[in-house]
C-alpha cells in the first residue's frame, strides 16, 4: 500500500514536470522579509532569472529617470558583475529586462511618492508617478535578491533568481529621518555617505546634521572663519576635530539628493555654542572668550543675546549655510539654554526666526522652542517634554517625533552595552520599534505629525563601527514607523523579518548589536533558491 502511494506522489510530481513550461519552479515573493514592510504584496510564484545580457531600460526622454536606470545598473553591475546596459525605450522592453517608467496605469497608486513592483517570468517593471518613487522602488527590489547581493560578486553566478508578484506601496509620513552628531565628534564625508546608503536602503529621506556644539564647530563660514579654524579643531575627549568645507558639504548635499534625502543643517543657538564662543569673545556677554571644551556636560553656555552683533554672527551664518542647502528646512536647535534666561531665550529665538525666514527657510527647533512665538509654518521636534511638544500643537505647529525613550539610537540596548548613555533608559530593538507616533502623546494626533526622527548623538561615538553598533538594528525600525501605517505594525511579526536581515547586514560588513529578542535567522531557511529543471 506504502509503495502504491510512492508511486502515485511520484507519477503526479512527474507530470507536473512535464506539463510545466517553465523553467523554473516557484518561488514566494510573500515570503521575502521586506522593511519596511510594503503596503501589499501579492505573490505570483513564477520566477524571473536575472542574466548577463540584462538591461534596464527606461522611458525615453526622461533625464531624470536615466539616472534612476543608471543607478540600478550600477547597483546590479556591482552585485553580480554583470555588464548592465542602460537604454531608452518606450515600451515594455523584451524578455529578461527590467523597465522604469513614470508613466502609470494603475489608479490604485495615488501617492506622489508611492510605486509599484511588478516582477514576473518575463520582466521587472517598476513604475511610479515620480522619480522618487521609482528610486524606492529599487530599494524593494534589492531587498528581494538573496543577501549576497549586497557583495562585491564579481562572476559568481550566471543567474540571479527573483521572485515574482506585484507590490504597491507607499510611505505614511513625509519625514522620515535620522540625526548624526558630527559635533561631538567629527565623522568625515566618507562616513557621512555610508550613514546616508544606510538611510537610503530604508527608503528614509531625511538626514539631519548637528553641526555645532560646545565641543565642535563643523562646517567652514567664511564671514567667520576661526569657528572652524579655532571652534573645529578638538571634539570629545580631546581628539583632533574636523569640519566640512563649503565643498564637502555640497558633495554631501548632492550625494543626498541623488538618493531622495534631504540635509536639516543644525545649528545649535543659543545655547550648546561653547565653540563659538571659544572663537570670537565679542559674542560673549564679557567680551572673553572661553576655552575649548572636550567634556560631554550640557547647559553651560550661551550666545549674549543682549548684543546685537550676535545676530550678525547669526545672519550670516544662517546665510552661508542656507545657501548650501536646498532644502525647505534650517534647525535652529534651541535645547537646553540653562544659562540663557527666559525671556532672552524667547527674544532671541523670535529674532532667529525671522532671520531664518528672510533666506526662505523654515524653522525647525527642538521642543523648548515652542516657548518663542511660533505659528503653523514651524516645526517643533519633540525629544523631551511632552508640554512644550503640546503647546506647539497649540500655536499650530507641527510636530517631528523624536521621543528620547523610544528614539534616541545613542541610548544603550541594555546595562552591557558598552557604547552609548543611558539617561532615558535603556531602549532594546522592540523599545525602539513598539510605539506609534500619533498615538504616543495624548494631544499629538496624525494630522500634528510631520514624521520622525531618530537621533544619534556621539558623546560616546567615535568610528563609523560604533556607529553602526548604534543604529543596526535600531534605525530599520524607525524606516518602518515612518513608512508603514501602524495598523500594518506588530513587532512579533517585524522581529522576524528583521532576524532574516542577518546574512545581509553581514554581506555588507555591518557591525551590528545581535538582540537577544530577535530571532536571527540564515536565509538558507527561508529562501528557497529555484533549482534549475530539464524541461524535455
Ligand atoms: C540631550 S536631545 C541633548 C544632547 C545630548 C543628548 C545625549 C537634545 C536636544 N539635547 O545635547 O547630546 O541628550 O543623549
Amino acid at each position: 500500500m506504502k509503495s502504491f502511494y510512492i508511486a502515485l506522489i511520484l507519477n503526479v510530481l512527474l507530470m507536473l514536470n512535464v506539463s510545466c513550461e517553465k523553467k523554473y519552479p516557484p518561488t514566494d515573493m510573500a515570503r521575502h522579509a521586506l522593511i519596511p514592510k510594503p503596503v501589499s504584496v501579492e505573490a505570483t510564484h513564477e520566477t524571473f532569472v536575472l542574466k548577463d545580457k540584462a538591461s534596464v531600460f527606461y522611458d525615453s526622454g526622461n533625464e531624470a529617470l536615466k539616472k534612476e536606470a543608471e543607478y540600478l545598473a550600477a547597483l546590479l553591475g556591482k552585485a553580480t558583475g554583470f555588464d548592465i546596459k542602460v537604454k531608452a525605450s518606450s515600451a515594455l522592453p523584451s524578455r529578461g529586462n527590467i523597465f522604469l517608467t513614470t508613466s502609470m496605469d494603475d489608479d490604485s497608486l495615488e501617492h506622489e511618492d508611492g510605486y509599484k513592483l511588478e516582477i514576473d517570468r518575463r520582466y521587472v517593471k517598476i513604475s511610479a508617478p515620480q522619480p522618487k518613487g521609482v528610486f524606492y522602488g529599487i530599494q524593494t527590489l534589492r531587498q528581494l535578491f538573496p543577501a549576497e547581493f549586497e557583495k562585491e560578486n564579481k562572476d559568481v553566478k550566471e543567474e540571479w533568481f527573483l521572485p515574482a508578484g506585484t507590490i504597491h506601496d507607499w510611505p505614511e509620513y513625509p519625514y522620515r529621518g535620522a540625526m548624526l552628531d558630527v559635533s561631538r565628534h567629527f565623522f568625515g564625508v566618507e562616513t557621512v555617505k555610508r550613514f546616508i546608503d544606510y538611510l537610503a536602503m530604508y527608503k528614509m529621506n531625511i538626514l539631519h546634521l548637528h553641526l555645532s556644539d560646545d565641543q565642535g564647530w563643523r562646517i567652514e563660514i567664511e564671514s567667520w572663519p576661526n569657528l572652524t579654524k579655532h571652534g573645529g579643531s578638538t571634539e570629545v575627549g580631546g581628539g583632533p576635530g574636523g569640519f566640512f568645507t563649503k565643498d564637502e558639504f555640497r558633495e554631501i548635499v548632492a550625494y543626498a539628493s541623488e538618493r531622495y534625502i534631504t540635509i536639516v543643517p543644525e545649528i545649535d543657538m543659543p545655547g550648546h555654542t561653547n565653540a563659538a564662543l571659544a572663537s570670537y569673545p565679542e559674542l560673549n556677554c564679557d567680551g572673553k572668550a572661553p576655552e575649548l571644551y572636550t567634556g560631554t556636560r550640557v547647559g553651560f553656555s550661551t550666545l549674549c543675546t543682549h548684543k546685537e552683533i550676535v545676530y550678525q554672527f547669526v545672519d550670516d551664518v544662517v546665510s552661508e549655510i542656507s545657501e548650501l542647502s536646498p532644502g525647505p528646512w534650517f534647525h535652529i536647535g534651541g535645547d537646553e539654554s540653562h544659562s540663557t534666561k527666559h525671556d532672552d531665550y524667547v527674544r532671541f529665538v523670535n529674532r532667529v526666526r525671522k532671520i531664518v525666514k528672510s533666506y526662505g527657510k523654515k524653522i525647525i527647533g527642538w521642543d523648548e522652542i515652542a516657548h518663542a512665538d511660533i505659528d503653523s509654518e514651524d516645526v517643533v521636534q519633540f525629544w523631551a517634554r511632552e508640554k512644550n511638544a503640546l503647546l506647539g500643537v497649540k500655536k499650530g505647529a507641527k510636530v517631528i517625533m523624536s521621543p528620547s525613550k523610544h528614539a534616541y539610537m545613542d541610548m544603550k540596548y541594555d546595562s552591557t552595552t558598552v557604547l552609548g548613555l543611558k539617561w532615558a533608559g535603556y531602549t532594546e530593538v522592540d523599545d525602539g520599534y513598539s510605539w506609534d507616533p500619533a498615538t504616543l502623546v495624548e494631544g499629538i494626533e496624525r494630522s500634528h505629525i510631520l514624521g520622525i526622527e531618530a537621533p544619534l548623538w556621539s558623546e560616546t561615538i567615535e568610528t563609523l563601527e560604533d556607529i553602526e553598533y548604534m543604529i543596526f538594528p535600531r534605525l530599520p525600525g524607525y524606516a518602518e514607523i515612518g513608512w508603514t501605517s501602524s495598523k500594518h505594525r506588530s513587532w512579533d511579526e517585524y522581529k522576524i523579518r528583521l532576524g532574516k536581515q542577518k546574512q545581509r547586514f553581514e554581506a555588507m560588513g555591518i557591525n551590528y548589536y545581535p538582540s537577544s529578542l530577535v530571532p536571527w535567522q540564515n536565509e538558507e531557511d527561508i529562501f528557497i533558491e529555484p533549482i534549475e529543471k530539464d524541461n524535455n
